[in-house]
């Protein structure tokens, strides 16, 4: 077996046996190359400085990337029309945990062949003010080739955009992934579909293709007062939600 195909083992493994297995389907891996010029750009295009792969670990020769989706346990229980849905709520707070145990767990499978890894948590690593991390979870995942951006600022990969990811980088090479040649997102590809932004409940996304992220996040801040009312999935329940096109 090579080793991308024992960490595939691996993660689906881990989101079959897991306790709320029914909240996922089948994980998305991709692997970018720690090399790829896109990492010298980032800092330009993002409009923030962005930490490259090398100095996350130095010696760093891949990225790998774990997308996460939803089931439709979790999609239903948000079409039920509720701004906060439960279900949702707990698959936020147990995927956070689980990522971040795949992470762990990639990181040994690689450490016990002689490999080094380092990863960030799934999420809250960003900066309050400029509402932007410097380790971006989406950047690795569109360089991997595993999604492209949708309107909705989401990663949509072939499996949709509802669902959550990690990123680690490791010394060992993995052949990276090809980038796919259009993009996943409905409105990128005919302008036709606005469903993000028709259902976005603060006004955060236009369809000129901007987002506010500060009114996305005082949404967000003013909701998130228990922990079952986690998140805002509004942006993420169109037609991508499950698929890619
Ligand atoms: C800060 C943050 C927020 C902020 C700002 C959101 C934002 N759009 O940046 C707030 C609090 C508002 C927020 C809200 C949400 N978030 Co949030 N958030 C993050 C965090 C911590 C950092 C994101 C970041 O730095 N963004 C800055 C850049 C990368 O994003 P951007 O500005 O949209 O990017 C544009 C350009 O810069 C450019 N670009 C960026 N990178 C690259 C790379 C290349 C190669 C190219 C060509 C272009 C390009 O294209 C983009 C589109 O124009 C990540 C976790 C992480 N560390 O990565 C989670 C994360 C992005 N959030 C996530 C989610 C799910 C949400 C919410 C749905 C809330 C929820 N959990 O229910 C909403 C959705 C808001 C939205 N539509 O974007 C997921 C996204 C999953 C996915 N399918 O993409 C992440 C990855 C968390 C995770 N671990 O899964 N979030």
């Amino acid at each position: 077996m090579t080793l991308s195909q024992e960490i595939e083992k691996l993660i689906s493994a881990m989101a079959e046996n897991h306790a709320k297995s029914r909240y996922y389907r089948r994980p998305i891996v991709g692997y970018a190359s720690a090399e790829d010029p896109l990492y010298d750009q980032l800092d330009k295009i993002i409009g923030n400085p962005q930490i490259h792969p090398r100095d996350m670990l130095p010696g760093a020769r891949t990225v790998i990337v774990i997308f996460l989706p939803y089931s439709e346990i979790v999609y239903n229980d948000m079409k039920n029309g509720l701004l906060t849905s439960s279900v949702y709520s707990d698959a936020y707070m147990h995927t956070n945990a689980l990522l971040d145990d795949m992470a762990a767990k990639t990181g040994e499978l690689l450490a016990s062949k002689g490999y080094r890894s380092a990863s960030e948590p799934p999420t809250e690593n960003f900066n309050h003010v400029t509402k932007t991390a410097s380790w971006g979870h989406k950047s690795n995942a569109v360089i991997a080739g595993i999604g492209t951006f949708g309107l909705n600022h989401l990663i949509i990969t072939r499996s949709g955009c509802l669902g959550r990811m990690t990123s680690i980088v490791t010394d060992a090479y993995i052949e990276p992934g090809k980038r796919p040649e259009r993009s996943y997102c409905l409105f990128y590809q005919t302008g036709k579909c606005r469903k993000c932004v028709d259902n976005c409940p603060s006004g955060a996304l236009c369809s000129d293709g901007t987002i506010d992220k500060r009114r996305c996040d005082a949404y967000l801040e003013g909701k998130n007062i228990h922990d079952w009312q986690q998140g805002c999935p509004q942006c993420a329940l169109g037609p991508c939600a499950m698929r890619g096109f």
